[in-house]
């Protein structure tokens, strides 16, 4: 066999730089979109330009993880993120959100080469200890012919079970050893790590039976759907079950949506972002079925709602997860979807008297909060503005929200009336909506995207203003304006009473005025101060097809809806 001969057949000629190697394998797995900060994997960046990777650069490494969380929540697929080693600590703390609300972000950093390490090596430390408390799973690439190995692996963690972040750190501070490496091109892609769920396991005849029999029992049923239920696609079959049996739907704020609000029989979030009335109902029910619904302490307003002793079955496809708060729970191991299909096959009895009851509650509470989702007054109230945001959002909108009130508030008054609207929140960090609907744009830019936030979280990535304008990213911020950390206000006032001293220092700012912001930064800017101005700015806002901050002025003071607590 002649040498050109040899080389076709697997020789040195088919082997590819280390850097096309990466942009393939990451093509390969569904990767469209890659969110950094320079400098890192620059030759890699350019090859992924040749086979149509998109590049988004960003202004911090947290934010290109909150853009890459966004994209994977919206995409159902793993996003990938990148930072040179003096940035991982960055990119780590951006991960947080990613692992909390379980979503399947790659991060890649550079690290120094092993000859470099122990030797005081400018700009980097140690970014294992940085990364574990927030990935899955996380592996350094001390030779570049791992990388048939690691990436792939990278990819499985991500999706399967939980999905979860993980990272790879690469060799060279840039990640550079590994694009100067010469490889055989990268096996195929195994498909199911390109998406989630990874897998859609059916349930076992004997767990469907006795959560059929608990529900056979139950005489006041409730359904609780979490970010689970919404990554596994299972709205039909809990909407037919739900319908079928009449039993009350609650959401946790990752699942708002899975229904519509306005469905018949929704009652609203619940745990310690939610209004009074759902915890109230769920803590009298009977029965409740967490579906793909972890039970942490938000949902169960400190596991007390459902209050200890309540029979629970819980459906997920994570075995971890089963009974992991509540003992004696009667679990499914299965996919959501299938699992609420599988009792939808049961001859279980409706509960109408009981559903009546507690939507009845959801629909009063709703009630009471008509003359403040109204109001005219000025500055303006928040609860107005969300029943302006209910009118204004699209049929197709996703709509991203920050921690804190701005949960609360779109949580609890926000309608997502058609079955196309999306609902992201932020799993605690402050600031995140922002960057995170700039990647949940790239991810549906067919789709009108809505972010909500406070004053206060927009702070922390204003400079992303310039990368939706550099971008195209069409994404609409609403501001909540209130100039202060306005959730804790009243009690940092409170602290003060009786005593000498500023308790505004603590926790109000300056009253900037983020439309003339946005307009220094080359993006629309519509301020609103007058309630009457809510629905027109809107309006234009989302006529517009580009990057708008609007910037509504409001009272810091009221409150948002409270959770009820048991006594
Ligand atoms: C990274 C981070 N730091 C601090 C907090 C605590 N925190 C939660 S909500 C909030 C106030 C948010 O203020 P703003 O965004 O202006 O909204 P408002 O409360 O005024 O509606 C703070 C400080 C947090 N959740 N995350």
């Amino acid at each position: 066999m002649g040498n050109a001969a040899a080389r076709e057949r697997g020789g040195v000629m088919d082997n590819v730089s280390g850097a096309v190697w990466l942009a393939r394998a990451l093509r390969d797995r569904g990767i469209d979109h890659v969110f950094f900060v320079d400098a890192v994997l620059r030759q890699t960046l350019v090859e992924m330009e040749a086979i149509g990777i998109t590049r988004v650069l960003a202004h911090s490494e947290p934010a290109a993880a909150y853009m890459a969380d966004g994209y994977a929540r919206v995409a159902g697929r793993p996003a990938v993120c990148l930072a040179q080693s003096v940035g991982a600590a960055n990119l780590a703390s951006g991960l947080q959100d990613a692992y909390l609300h379980r979503a399947p972000v790659v991060a890649l950093t550079g690290k120094k080469p092993p000859l470099w390490q122990h030797r005081n090596a400018y700009q980097e430390i140690e970014h294992g200890p940085l990364f574990a408390p927030v990935t899955k799973w996380q592996a350094a690439v001390d030779d570049p012919r791992q990388l048939e190995i690691l990436l792939p692996q990278a990819f499985r963690a991500a999706t399967e079970g939980s999905p979860r972040p993980v990272h790879l750190d690469l060799p060279g501070l840039q990640g550079e050893v590994i694009e100067a490496a010469m490889l055989p091109p990268p096996p195929p892609a195994d498909a199911r790590h390109t998406r989630t769920p990874a897998r859609r396991p059916p349930p076992a005849g004997d767990e469907i039976e006795a959560a059929a029999a608990a529900l056979a029992r139950a005489e006041r049923p409730v359904l609780v759907a979490g970010a689970g239920a919404v990554l596994a696609g299972a709205d039909e079959p809990l909407r037919r079950l739900a319908e079928r049996l009449r039993i009350p739907i609650a959401t946790s704020l990752g699942g708002r949506g899975i229904v519509p609000t306005t469905h018949p029989l929704h009652i609203g979030p619940l745990g310690t972002y939610s209004a009074p009335c759902t915890n109230r109902t769920v803590h009298e029910a009977d029965l409740v079925v967490l579906v793909g619904c972890h039970a942490g302490d938000q949902v169960t307003t400190d596991w007390t709602v459902p209050g200890p002793g309540t029979a629970i079955v819980q459906i997920d496809l994570d075995p971890l997860e089963i009974g992991r708060n509540y003992p004696g729970t009667i679990g499914v191991c299965a996919d959501p979807a299938l699992a609420l299909a599988a009792l939808h096959g049961h001859d279980l009895p409706a509960r109408d008297a009981w559903a009546a009851r507690a939507v009845g509650a959801f629909r009063a509470w709703r009630e009471e909060m008509a003359p403040l989702l109204a109001s005219a007054d000025t500055p303006i109230r928040v609860e107005r503005l969300c029943a302006e945001l209910s009118r204004a959002l699209p049929a197709d909108a996703v709509l991203v929200a920050d921690t804190g009130y701005s949960g609360i508030w779109t949580g609890t008054l926000v309608d997502l009336p058609h079955p196309g609207q999306t609902y992201l929140r932020a799993a605690g960090s402050l600031g995140w909506a922002f960057p995170a609907a700039l990647g949940a744009k790239c991810a549906a830019p067919e789709r009108p995207v809505v972010c909500f936030c406070g004053d206060g979280a927009l702070y922390y990535h204003l400079a992303e203003l310039e990368t939706a304008r550099r971008r195209g990213l069409a994404v609409v911020v609403v501001v909540n304006n209130n100039s202060a950390f306005g959730q804790g206000l009243p009690r940092v006032r409170g602290l003060y009473e009786g005593r000498e001293g500023d308790p505004d220092e603590i926790i109000r700012f300056g009253p900037t005025d983020f439309a003339a912001v946005a307009r220094a930064f080359g993006v629309e800017g519509i301020r609103v101060e007058d309630p009457g101005e809510i629905a027109p700015a809107l309006e234009r806002a989302l006529a517009l097809n580009a990057p708008v901050v609007v910037d509504v002025v409001t009272d810091a003071l009221p409150r948002a809806p409270e959770a009820w607590r048991p006594s």
